[in-house]
């Protein structure tokens, strides 16, 4: 699938200092993550409709803070992302609103680029939607068929594929949770745990046989489409290979969908499927988790159509640490787009404070879990500073542009 276009990105600083440290969602410790020469990156992508909302957004600006790190710090990147353009949630929306399922995600994925362009989000060099990835998919089923992972549930009118999660080495061990918690919200999140002629009620679905009216594709495994987790384990694992850096999402992915891949991978590949997890806290709205199922959503489209710089909207949600859930109101777009105004303001000033110290404090702030919004604090502090300077500080105000730039991707 065609990505969208690079925004221009300074080249890496000439002595690039300091590593990435994450903490890491599987283990909760802080550590250093893609300390190598080459740094592997997948992100789990949107299933293309209602997009692309501020939740979305947050998740997928978290991860452009890290592929910028990574390369001002002189790693070569590989970023792969998906697209969930087949699903029950995709297939359902299509119906509901008597669209065809594959024009909905098409106009989706084009809503979804321009966002993404417009935010200044580097894309992914390996950006691909499932339908077009069915031979990968249906590759690694029949490996795990090899290897005893999978069965036919005992249903004689659809005996679909399930992956046995329960026996599979290291099953558990990025959520932690126990079993109650597991199953409650495998059914929030599309499970089937009573789904009679199941071996374990946490057996995912992994390949769903032909039903009148819904897509399907032949397959040896009958003719049927996948279940949502093994996408990303294929497709990550082709792009990829095992025990990559980084694998993220929003925080309501840890389970059922990264447990699962993690699990599949792990089976079929006896190595983990990655080194490290990065989870996203939730954006809410008024409160609530925005979702496209509660219909609470503000899309970024909407924004820049009602004439928001899409440089504010990047300094609003960059406010937030990843790390945490929050809630959006009006008040974080007009705080960004004041601070913008300050920002732009102090960069075309005549005169100017030292920036080496703000240069080192930015870098510093998204090297220690991105935490942003410390980066955005010292920039601030650089703005007001030069208030009270009496002349230019040769170089400075070029300086602090382009660290904003280059690590936060913001435009000035
Ligand atoms: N296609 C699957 C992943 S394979 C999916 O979860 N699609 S999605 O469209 O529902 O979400 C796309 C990405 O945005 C996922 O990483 C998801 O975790 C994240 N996300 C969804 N809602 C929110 C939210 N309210 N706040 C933060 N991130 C969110
Ligand atoms: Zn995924």
């Amino acid at each position: 699938m065609r990505s969208w276009p690079a925004p221009s990105l300074p080249t890496p600083e000439a002595a690039p200092a300091g590593r990435l440290i994450l903490r890491d969602s599987a283990s909760g410790q802080l550590g250093p993550v893609g300390d190598g020469s080459l740094a592997r990156l997948y992100v789990c992508g949107i299933t293309p409709y209602d997009a692309t909302h501020l939740g979305h957004a947050f998740t997928y600006l978290t991860f452009d803070l890290v592929n910028r790190a990574w390369r001002q710090l002189g790693h070569e990147v590989v970023y792969t992302q998906n697209i969930t353009d087949v699903d029950d949630p995709l297939l359902e929306r299509a119906q509901a609103s008597g669209v065809d399922w594959r024009e909905l995600a098409q106009d989706q994925i084009e809503l979804f680029r321009q966002d993404m362009t417009a935010l200044r989000v580097v894309p992914p060099q390996h950006y691909l939607g499932v339908v077009e990835s069915l031979d990968l998919v249906t590759d690694l089923i029949a490996r795990l068929d090899r290897l005893g992972a999978v069965y036919q549930v005992d249903d004689p009118e659809f005996p679909d594929w399930y992956f046995a999660c329960r026996q599979a080495p290291g099953f558990g061990q990025l959520s932690h949770w126990d079993d109650q918690r597991m199953e409650a919200v495998f059914a929030e999140r599309g499970g089937d745990p009573g789904r009679p002629g199941k071996r374990d009620r946490l057996d995912c679905l992994i390949w769903r046989l032909a039903r009148a009216g819904e897509p399907s594709w032949d397959s040896p495994l009958g003719a049927g489409r996948p279940g949502w987790h093994v996408e990303c384990t294929a497709i990550a694992l082709n792009r990829l290979g095992s025990a990559f850096d980084l694998q993220g999402g929003g925080s309501d992915l840890v389970f059922p969908h990264h447990e699962m891949c993690a699990a599949e991978a792990q089976w079929a590949t006896g190595q983990p499927f990655a080194r490290s997890y990065l989870h996203v806290g939730m954006v809410g709205l008024d409160g609530q988790k925005m979702s496209k199922s509660r219909g609470n959503l503000v899309l970024v489209s909407q924004l820049r159509q009602a004439g928001a710089d899409p440089m504010a909207i990047r300094l609003a949600l960059l406010n937030h640490h990843y790390a945490a859930a929050w809630s959006w109101s009006q008040s974080d777009l007009a705080e960004a787009e004041d601070r913008l105004r300050r920002w732009r303001g102090a960069i075309r000033a005549v005169r100017s404070a030292p920036a080496d110290e703000t240069v080192r404090a930015v870098r510093q702030a998204i090297l220690d879990d991105l935490k942003a919004d410390r980066a955005l604090a010292a920039v601030d502090a650089w703005v007001e500073a030069g208030r009270s300077a009496s002349a230019d500080v040769s170089g400075a105000r070029a300086a602090v542009a382009r660290v904003v730039d280059a690590w936060l991707g913001v435009a000035l």
